[in-house]
């Protein structure tokens, strides 16, 4: 990168469409509204402390979870971009129960479809702490020209064509992952433009920083209690102890594990059998990203990205980051087969 260019994100998206001939630009221009969307949502997320819009909202999504009013703001901006778009021909989103199909003309003829968590990490807006937007995109496998259907929503990670998110933090950032690489651009606020910053990201294949709720430990199983122990040992050759991050907001904690290394974890454990995190929402775009960085994400039993999904909502453990990290702790948790 020269120094003193600024390269904007569709200016780099455009440059890397065109190293494929066959390609339409319609993934681009859906990258495009969805960095818009990010930008809008942004603007409010900036006047969360001044204005009177945090505070419950009163309803409850899905998961029976109390949602926040920025939440319903991100939700609906994200829908009405989309919907407004003429490259996607449906949404998924954490907030609604069921899958949305936009039936216009332009729509029902679109490739891609989108899922999103339209605000992760909500229950931090009100301490000031990152939060953010993820996204996925899959190309429809139902009928063009007809509305898209469940099954187009239903696709493993890995048939993703690209995923995101958009991380609300000291600055703000969008970063997406095609099958080719995995980029980040910064929001530079005085020209409102994504612009490249973090070109061509790679996880560190070992790291030293392990991210949990570590609250939870008592609900662990003996495995991931021996892989804590392990990570709290002292051991100067492999510089352990390694240190212990947690926002709890998962873009903000596999923000920094993507840039520094480290392994993220949301085990299952006693009262979640399946663990928190949503499949299609929340591990399987992350898990594309990370993993086309060159690290791993794994259930535990097997790659995220390989999980056949059965329903919108479905929850999986998780264990992602720099691969050699996931290894290790996946070695106490099945130390026979993995
Ligand atoms: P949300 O989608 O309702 O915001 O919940 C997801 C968040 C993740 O961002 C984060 O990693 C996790 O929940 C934190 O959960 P916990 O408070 O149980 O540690
Ligand atoms: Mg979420």
């Amino acid at each position: 990168m020269k120094q003193g260019k600024l390269i904007t994100m569709d200016e780099f998206t455009i440059q890397e469409t065109r190293k494929f001939p066959q390609a339409t630009g319609e993934l681009s221009s859906l990258l495009r509204d969805i960095g818009l969307a990010g930008k809008i949502i942004n603007k409010q997320v900036l006047k969360a402390g001044l204005v009177d819009i945090l505070g419950k909202h009163g309803a409850t999504n899905v998961q029976g979870e109390e949602q926040m009013k920025l939440d319903v703001y991100a939700n609906e901006t994200l829908i009405n971009i989309l919907k407004n778009s003429s490259d996607c021909a449906g949404i998924a989103s954490e907030e609604n129960d069921d899958h949305v199909c936009f039936e216009d003309t332009f729509s029902a003829n679109s490739k891609y479809v989108v899922l999103f968590d339209p605000l992760d990490g909500s229950s931090n807006i009100d301490v000031n702490a990152p939060i953010g937007t993820i996204f996925s995109i899959y190309r429809r496998v139902s009928e063009l020209g007809k509305p898209c259907t469940m099954q187009d929503f239903l696709q493993p990670g890995n048939r993703l064509m690209a995923a995101g998110y958009i991380i609300y933090g000291s600055s703000t950032m969008m970063v997406y992952a095609t099958k080719v690489s995995v980029n980040g651009f910064t929001l530079e606020p005085s020209i409102g433009e994504f612009c490249l910053s973090h070109a061509n990201i790679k996880v560190p294949e070992n790291g030293k920083i392990y991210s949990l709720n570590q609250g939870n430990t008592l609900k662990y199983s003996d495995g991931m209690r021996a892989y804590l122990d392990y990570c709290m040992e002292i051991n100067k050759e492999e510089g352990r102890p390694y240190s212990h991050r947690y926002i709890g907001s998962m873009v903000a904690d596999l923000h920094r594990t993507l840039i520094k290394g480290g392994i993220f974890i949301y085990p299952a454990d006693k009262s979640s059998p399946k663990g928190k995190l949503r499949l299609q929402y929340e591990c399987n775009p992350m898990s594309f990203i990370v993993e086309a960085a060159g690290g791993k994400g794994s259930t535990g039993e097997g790659n995220i990205l390989d999980v056949e999904p059965t329903e919108l909502h479905q929850r999986v453990p998780i264990f992602i980051g720099s691969k050699n990290m996931v290894a290790k702790a996946l070695s106490f948790l099945y130390p026979v087969t993995a």
